[in-house]
Order: structure tokens, then sequence, then C-alpha cells
């Protein structure tokens, strides 16, 4: 990206937009969005797409239908940017998931031609006239993502806001700010991609991007009122080069901010980003914690009645002697473990940055349905946790759930989709108390875990012929599921956590992964009734 500030004096959405000469890459969600806002405001657009579909047709005839008359399909168009009749491209606004290093980009920046994230282009357009400029709240992080922004959208919403969640959650930015009547706070959810072509100066930025920043009244770059970092562990590493580029993508999400930077005070990495951070005068840093908060912490204080308490630190005048109940660990639910609890913390003090009052946050948490399958606790007996995360169809989404849990009794298993077990039983080895496999053949996965969990003991998954490793093989769901959880009891020690992040798709057994869930969740519903 190129250094400098770029094209300075496009900034409101009644800039001069008309005539610019702009190629939006890709065709998915984001570049629709972009082709039809700068269609809207006068620009020449181009829309280049490396794949064709019957969907990305359709939107192509919508899109002629509002002026963007140029949309190329095909590989061929992605070697260098195209030139228009009235001259050269002068901008490029991408979806987040091209590469820094496709030729498309490499040739922007050897001509030094901007790319910008639909979030830039968002940010420069504030908000429709007449429309409320909103707040921005910002979040990003490896895991837990949508959980907070949800929350937070949620704790917004309740506090008589006008909000809505938008960003890598599925609705575009861009789609957001040109609601026409316009929303008082946008809770965005921003991918390491997504902020790798956003801008990020900082508030020390360079004497023209002040002046224009003075004349406008808003910063030229992102500067949201408050933006938090959940977490960071090693992902997407391929396409940033090296997880140096992922981690530097990530902390541009606190440049510039104004209100508070919010890190999480269990993962160093994050305050690392805080402090490194060039924000706005007087901005300050707030983190959350799972354990008692200290001044300038929102956290949890354990109560004499064994239920929790949510407390803020930070966003109080008298911090120092005081601290403000913001909800229970069991408004989340019956059993919220510790990672969703760290989500609502999170999302609470971005929340409380915007000055939302307690109420509305204790309602939020209160009214939070966690997404049915994922990471969805079941039961609590004997202290002993049942967690359902049936969606968890692919090793990268079952590490969230299997990360978030020590002592483990894992039901995993299923169909493999040919990918490498090895990377995540390496990662999650030392969380395993015992591991029960489903899955007509989970070989594959119990090699791994022989090789390299060899003192977990494991059932099922090998070629053994008792009834229970049958039933486990069966092709009856039902029956595997409950011979899986009636093992799980049988092996599960107080303090366990019983987890279903199976690793691998459902059909082998089961309709769906939404089938899977269901029969887990029966049969320990059936196991509890018996056991009472
Ligand atoms: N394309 C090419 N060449 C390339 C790369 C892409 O031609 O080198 C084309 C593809 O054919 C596609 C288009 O570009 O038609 C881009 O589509 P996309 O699916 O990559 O992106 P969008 O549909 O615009 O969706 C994006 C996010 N996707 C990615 O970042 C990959 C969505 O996040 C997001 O919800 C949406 O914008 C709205 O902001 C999804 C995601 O998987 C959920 N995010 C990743 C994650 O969460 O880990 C980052």
């Amino acid at each position: 990206m190129s250094e400098s500030p770029s094209l300075p004096h496009l900034s409101g959405w009644d800039a001069d937009w008309a005539g610019l000469r702009v190629v939006v890459t890709g065709l998915g969600v984001t570049g629709f969005s972009a082709a039809d806002t700068l269609a809207e405001l006068g620009a020449e657009v181009i829309v280049l797409d490396g794949a064709t579909s019957e969907k990305k047709r359709m939107d192509a005839e919508t899109l002629k239908i509002v002026g963007v008359k140029d949309v190329r399909f095909g590989t061929e168009h992605l070697e260098q940017l195209p030139t228009f009749d009235a001259g050269p491209c002068q901008l490029v606004v991408t979806s987040p998931g091209w590469r820094p290093d496709a030729p498309l980009m490499r040739d922007a920046a050897s001509r030094g031609v901007p790319v910008w994230s639909d979030i830039q282009l968002a940010w420069r357009l504030g908000a429709r006239p007449g429309a409320k400029t909103p707040q921005w709240l910002v979040l990003t992080g490896t895991n837990g993502k949508t959980t907070t922004v949800t929350l937070l959208e949620a704790m917004l919403q309740a506090d008589g806001r006008r909000a809505v969640a938008c960003g890598n959650i599925g609705l575009p930015v861009l789609d957001a700010i040109r609601d026409p009547e316009g929303y008082d706070a946008l809770a965005v959810e921003l991918s390491s991609f997504q902020l790798h072509w956003t801008e990020a100066h900082g508030a020390e930025a360079s004497g023209a991007q002040r002046s224009a920043e003075t004349e406008q009244g808003r910063s030229l770059d992102l500067s949201p009122t408050a933006s938090a970092v959940l977490n960071i562990a090693h992902d997407h590493v391929d396409w940033h080069g090296d997880f140096g580029g992922y981690w530097a993508d990530k902390a541009k999400i606190f440049h510039s901010t104004r209100v508070a930077c919010i890190y999480n005070a269990a993962d160093p990495e994050t305050e690392k980003m805080v402090r490194e951070a060039d924000v706005v005068e007087g901005c300050r840093a707030v983190s959350f914690t799972t354990d008692t908060p200290a001044v300038s912490q929102i956290g949890l204080v354990r109560s004499d009645d064994g239920d929790d308490l949510l407390v803020d630190r930070a966003f109080l005048d008298d911090r120092r002697h005081q601290a403000l109940e913001l909800g229970l660990r069991s408004d989340l639910g019956p059993v919220a473990p510790k990672h969703l609890v760290a989500n609502a913390l999170a999302a609470a003090a971005l929340a409380r940055a915007a000055g939302v009052e307690p109420e509305a946050i204790r309602q939020a948490l209160r009214d939070h349905t966690p997404g049915d399958h994922r990471i969805q606790p079941v039961a609590k007996a004997a202290d002993v946790l049942w967690i359902n995360d049936s969606k968890a169809t692919n090793p990268h989404a079952a590490e969230a759930s299997l990360s978030s849990f020590s002592d483990i009794v894992w039901i995993a298993g299923g169909l493999p989709k040919g990918v490498d077990y090895d990377p995540l039983i390496q990662q999650i080895a030392s969380r395993l108390r015992y591991v029960i496999l489903i899955g007509t053949d989970s070989s594959q996965l119990r090699s791994s875990l022989e090789r390299h969990a060899p003192q977990v003991p494991v059932l099922g998954g090998g070629a053994g012929e008792d009834e229970t490793q049958a039933q486990l093989r069966s092709t009856d769901g039902a029956a595997a599921m409950r011979a899986a959880v009636s093992a799980a009891n049988r092996s599960a020690e107080p303090g366990h956590t019983v987890l279903l992040a199976p690793a691998a798709a459902s059909m082998d057994q089961f309709r769906s992964y939404a089938e899977r869930g269901q029969a887990f969740i029966d049969a320990v519903a059936a196991l509890m009734e018996n056991q009472t």
C-alpha cells in the first residue's frame, strides 16, 4: 500500500467522486456493494472477477442498470489494471480476499495507484447527506469476532440506539452507511484482510493529511470511537506472508482510536499492539479479563452465591475505589464458558466506551442465545460441562472450541474431506483426557492421535468388533451418538468438558451437522434424565 495519504481531496459523500476511474476487484458481496456505491457517486467503474457464476452474472446485470457497464469475468483480466477510455485507473477498491501478491495488486503498487478496502471507502464517505453519521466501534481477533460483534450490536440496541453489526460478519459496511436514515453506531467486525487494505497512518499523520483533516473535521483514515483485538493466534499466515504481517495488519485497528483501545489482559500480544499504536490524544487503554479486574479493566468478580459478576472498573469516574456491575455470568445462560464470558466483556468494554448504560448491557447478556450447534452449552452436571460444536466440520473450526477448554473428553470424527489432522492434534494434545471417535471411518484421525497424542486413550476409529465400537461406526447416527455420549459419561471426571467438535463432515452418519448436533443434545438430555 502507498505510504502517503491517497486521494486526500476525497472525503464525504459530496466530494468530487464523479468521473473518478475506479477498478473494483471481486464481485462477491463486497465488490457488489462497492461498485453500486461508486456508480451512485458518479464514478467510472470497471469490475473484475477471476471466476463467474449464475449469481455473479445476475449481479453484473443489476450493476448495468445502475450504471456499471463494464464487468469482466475470467482470469485473463487479472494480469494488469485495465485502462479506461478517459485515462488510467486512479483507485482500486478491493474485496478483502485479494492477496497483496496478486498480479493486479502488484501492478497497482508499481503504478502508485492506491488500493482501498471497502472499509476505507465507507469511512471516507461517512454517511449519506441528511443521514446520521454513525460512531464506529470496531473489533478484530483470531477467534470470537462474530459472537462479540453480535453482543455489541445487542448492547447498543438495548440502549435505544439505532445500531447494526456489519463488516466481516456479512453485511458490507458500505450497505450500512448507505442506509437512508443512517445509524447511531456501527458494530464493525474487521478481518485481517480488510485491515490490510485499510490505511492507518495513526494520529500523527503527515502535514497534508492533517490539514485536510482539519478542513473536513474528520480524519481521512479510519479513526474509530473504540477498537478491540480479542486475541491473536496463527491464522491466514499464507495470505499475509508471515505471522509478523498478520500481526501488523491486525494491529492497525488501534491506530487513530479516539476514546478507548480494548485489549485482552490474557494475551500480551494484544497489549503490545495497543502500546505501539498511534492514537488520538486522550484515548485510553482498557483491558478485559476473566479474573478480578484492576483499575482500567472490565472483568469478572466471584460472588459468594457462586454466580460471578461482570464488572466495569474502567468507565466510571471513581474507578480507583468503585466498580460498576454490568450483569451476571448466568445472564449468558446456565453454562457460560470462559471464552463466551471473555467475548461478552470485550463487547461490554466497547459499548461502555460509547457510553452505553449498564442496564442495557445486562439486557443484551440476558437476551443472548448462542448460535445453534456452535460452541453451544448443552448441560452441566456433576461438574462436567457438555458442549455441542457440531458446526465444527473441519480442524480449523474445531480448534476454536478445543482451545477454549482444558481437560476435554473429545467426541470427534466423521467424513474427513481430505484434511491433515496433524497440526490440530499437535496443538491440542495436552488438553485431551479421552477421545471418542464416531464416523464410519475415522481411521485417519485415529492414526494422527496415535502419532501426536499417544498418551490419550481413544475409543473408536479402529476396526475393533466389540459392540460399542460397532455402534460408533454405525450409519444410524442417533445410535452412534448415544454410544458416544454414554462412553463420554463413563470417562468424564469432575472439572472435565465433554466436547462434540467433530473436525469432520457429518454426512456419513447424519443428514447434516445440525442433525448431528441435535442427536448429541437428545442423547445428553436422555442421559441427564436417567441420572436424576
Ligand atoms: N476473487 C478473484 N481473485 C482473487 C480473489 C478473489 O477473482 O484472487 C473473486 C472471487 O471469485 C469472488 C470475489 O473475488 O467472487 C471475492 O469474494 P469473497 O468471497 O472473497 O469476498 P466477499 O464475497 O466480498 O466476502 C467478503 C468476506 N470474504 C473474505 O474475506 C474471503 C466475507 O467474510 C465478508 O462477510 C464479506 O466480505 C462482507 O464484508 C467471510 C470470510 O470468510 C465470512 N472471512 C474470513 C474469515 O472470517 O476468516 C476473512
